[in-house]
């Protein structure tokens, strides 16, 4: 059969579409040709025609390249959703963004934003909890929900571990989370901590009279990350915490199927290696899209240029909005704000993410001139302030925690 075309721009597009939207940068052909071979490469097609192409399986599979602009180098494809195999990310990946990213015709290929047809949205289950059920298990109806991450990364014991979360949380932080290098080490064992650290939460939930939530990382090969997710739950832990780009996609798949009660935190570690080119890769905006309808209930999204990492303003206030926004019915997502922050950055974080946000600080807890317990009175004297609509400056007069966080990382 003669070689097929997939460049139609009249074509528009349907509810049984999943669209694709890709930057290219052509190599060597034209950005038509360029299109063509992608949207090939990416569902039927091959390099050359071949003998066992039919009218028919065109007819049913040949997805449309509806919309080329070379001016900003973008092109939108409608993928038929018969390509797919519903509930099946890894596979849908396989197609949109699998040997495209490889291919001699392009010099650069980014995978910047999709959507999916109404029947593949629907054939996964979104977040358990998501928004409304976190802040309904905290108890924390509008502020900002605070957390730290346990520093060092790695190297404490498992009493030691479960000490400076004991005084994160007595210090007025809700969430305390292992870091994502932490998983079952010699010097510290999964079990053991997780024993060890909720024994202090519910200690530091007495104390406070506040909700206090561990996320351990669960990270690990998939019978075992469930194993120990299931260990959590026997242990009475709410939460666990994921790095989905290491474990991978076909393993949150399992730990969401798994229906265990517990919030899951997806934590994105490697993200950048796809995510932070301009002009190749895969956008932060189609992973947290993709977490969200796997199931995630929180995910790192980054601190709109506020810390320590990349990821522009827009583009973090970009992927909030498309992980809160209405979408097959599932539930939003809490984004996560974390990495360099302190406490003289909530102002300008929440100015720009809002306050249905959870802002993590591990440096920024612990570096604290008087520790971890004033660091985490810090962080909560500043959500404080936000949310009380007073300045840094101002409410750092009264609470002296603050004062000193100030004086060390400014505001
Ligand atoms: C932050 C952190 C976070 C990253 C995540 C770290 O610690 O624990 O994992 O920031 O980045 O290990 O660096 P600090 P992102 O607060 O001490 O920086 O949220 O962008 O994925
Ligand atoms: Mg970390």
């Amino acid at each position: 059969m003669k070689e097929l075309s997939y460049i139609d721009l009249k074509y528009k597009p349907t509810k049984k579409d999943l669209i694709a939207k890709y930057r290219l940068e052509p190599d060597g052909v034209s950005f038509e040709e360029a299109c063509e071979q992608l949207a090939a490469e990416s569902s039927i097609g091959t390099w050359t025609d071949i003998c066992t192409m039919s009218p028919k399986i065109a007819k049913k599979l040949k997805p449309h390249v509806f919309s080329i602009n070379k001016r900003k180098n973008l092109a939108e494809i409608a993928y038929p959703e018969a390509l797919f195999e519903a509930g099946n990310m890894p596979q849908i990946l396989s197609s949109i963004a699998g040997n495209i990213f490889g291919m001699k015709i392009v010099k650069n290929l980014r995978f910047v934003d999709v959507s999916f047809s109404e029947k593949l949205g629907k054939s996964f289950q979104g977040p358990a909890f998501g928004v409304p059920g976190i802040r309904k298990l905290l108890k924390v109806k509008k502020r900002p929900l605070v957390g730290t991450i346990i520093k060092p990364k790695v190297g404490l014991n498992e009493k030691e571990h479960a000490k400076v979360a004991y005084d994160a949380w007595v210090g007025g932080l809700d969430i305390v989370k292992d870091d994502e290098n932490l998983t079952d080490m010699s010097f510290n064992r999964f079990e053991k901590r997780v024993v060890e650290t909720l024994k202090l939460r519910d200690k530091a939930e007495k104390e406070t009279g506040e909700k206090k939530i561990y996320m351990p990382n669960v990270t690990a090969e998939t019978d075992e990350m469930l194993r120990r997710a299931k260990f959590v739950k026997k242990c009475g832990g709410e939460y666990v915490m994921v790095d989905i780009l290491t474990l991978g996609f076909s393993a949150l798949q399992t730990l969401r199927k798994a229906n265990l009660g517990l919030v899951l935190h997806a934590h994105r570690a490697m993200h950048a290696a796809l995510t932070r080119s301009e002009h190749h890769g895969i956008s932060m905006l189609v992973i947290a899209k993709i977490t969200r309808l796997i199931g995630a209930d929180q995910l790192h999204i980054g601190t709109a240029y506020v810390g320590k990492m990349s990821g522009s303003a827009k583009e973090v206030i970009d992927i909030e909005s498309a992980i809160n926004e209405k979408s097959f019915g599932i539930k939003p997502v809490f984004a996560v704000a974390s990495g360099g922050l302190h406490p003289g950055h909530v102002p300008k974080l929440t100015k720009r993410m809002g306050t249905d946000i959870i802002m993590q600080f591990g440096g920024g807890v612990h570096g604290h001139p008087d520790g971890t317990r004033a660091g985490a009175r810090a962080v909560r004297q500043a959500a404080e302030a936000v949310t009380k609509e007073v300045s840094l400056k101002q409410y750092a007069k009264t609470h002296e925690e603050l004062a000193c966080a100030i004086e060390k990382w400014g505001c």
